[in-house]
């Protein structure tokens, strides 16, 4: 009798996943990431900036602690600040989102800087991007190697400061 109970409700868990398994990963990282594309480097850089935005649509707060990537030995999450004309960068060990908080990152401001490529990126080409969050959950994002928008300034001094990393 109890065997049967088992299989039974065995069997209707092996259905749940199979009904919603793919609400699953959503629901459990409550942050969804949108417009994640990273901006065209030559072939001889080392380093990429990545983008995305990042909306914790869940109720509880969630905190971002590590990023990571197949092809860069190192991900980090840099926010710019400006000071006295100058751009600073400085690289976030984690992110915490409130829910319903929108981080926006995109060139000229906070942004992912992939460092240590491993092999050059393709204009077109798709990149995964992992978020660690602090609760245990993983995601992995797709991100579009795309044409960075032109000229600016800050996109200048930023190339400078991470010549020094
Ligand atoms: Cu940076």
């Amino acid at each position: 009798m109890s065997n049967c109970f088992s299989m039974r409700s065995g069997l209707r868990v092996a259905i749940c996943l199979l009904a919603f398994g793919c609400v699953i990963p959503a629901a459990v990282a409550g942050v969804k990431a949108t417009d994640v594309w990273i901006g065209e480097v030559p072939p001889s850089s080392d380093v990429a900036a990545g983008y995305l935005v990042l909306r914790n649509e869940g109720r509880q707060p969630m905190a971002l602690t590590a990023i990571s990537s197949p092809v860069a030995r190192r991900v980090e999450w840099h926010d710019v600040q400006h000071q006295d004309g100058m751009v600073k960068m400085q690289p976030r060990q984690s992110v915490l989102l409130a829910p319903g908080q929108q981080r926006v990152l995109g060139p000229g401001d906070s942004h992912l800087m992939l460092i240590g490529l491993t092999r050059p990126l393709a204009l077109g080409e798709r990149v995964a991007l992992t978020l660690q969050w602090q609760d245990g959950s993983r995601q992995t994002v797709t991100a579009t190697v795309r044409p960075r928008p032109l000229p600016a300034a800050p996109a200048a001094t930023h190339h400078h400061h991470h010549g020094h990393h």
